[in-house]
């Protein structure tokens, strides 16, 4: 089986696409294995999950010569024209802090009508091979924004967003009933079925 490096940093996304590539036809490395500099990071300079995953998948393939799947994600809340979005990781601020994202997101929605707390996460997984084929695949799950946070597991924005059809929010699932049902799951389970066997 090819190696595929995984472009990612952030260690929620790594985790749960270990977990859902190990049950899928194919198998991913870290950056760190496949020798990428800590440091090394894209500017996410693109107005689309498409664009920053496309930039963030080609960097990684060009430095290590290996085939690459980037994974650029966010949540999309109508109530707030479509933010956080592709800002979703800085929405408060460069640092990346996710209890932050979540303070401002909850803040903003105040006073917004249990039916109009409507949103989805995307999730845009790109994979670049050497010679600059480039598959693209899209997930996503619908949902709505809760009022305070709920539960402990996974990352991000997992604690105030409840997927449709369920009243837990994901981080309230296990691992494998959120991968079962969300947009990483779902991007990775049509990468797959549009690759075959790699
Ligand atoms: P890489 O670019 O290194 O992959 P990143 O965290 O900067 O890591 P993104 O630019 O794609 O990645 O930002 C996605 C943000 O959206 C992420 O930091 C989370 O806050 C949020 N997010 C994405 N998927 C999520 C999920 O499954 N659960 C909760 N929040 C998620």
């Amino acid at each position: 089986m090819e190696k595929i490096v995984a472009a990612t940093q952030n260690k929620g996304k790594i985790r749960e696409i270990d977990e859902i590539t190990s049950k899928l036809g194919f198998s991913v490395i870290s950056r760190e294995e496949a020798g990428v500099p800590e440091d090394f990071d894209t500017d996410e300079t693109g107005t689309t999950f498409e664009e920053n995953s496309q930039m963030k998948a080609e960097d990684i393939m060009r430095i290590t010569g290996m085939s690459a799947v980037a994974d650029d994600s966010g949540l999309v809340v109508d109530a707030l024209g479509g933010e956080p979005g592709v800002y979703s990781a800085r929405y408060a601020g460069e640092d990346h802090d996710d209890a932050a994202n979540r303070k401002l997101v909850l803040q903003r929605m105040e006073g917004v009508p249990e039916e109009e707390r409507t949103a989805r996460f995307v999730c845009v997984v790109t994979l670049v091979r050497p010679d600059g084929s480039k598959t693209v695949c899209r997930g996503t799950v619908e949902g709505h924004i809760i009022e305070e946070e709920r539960g402990e597991n996974g990352f991000g924005y997992d604690p105030i967003f409840v997927p449709e059809g369920y009243d837990r929010t994901f981080a309230e699932m296990t691992a494998e009933e959120k991968n079962g049902i969300s947009h990483r799951g779902n991007a990775l389970k049509a990468l797959e079925e549009k690759l075959g066997n790699i």
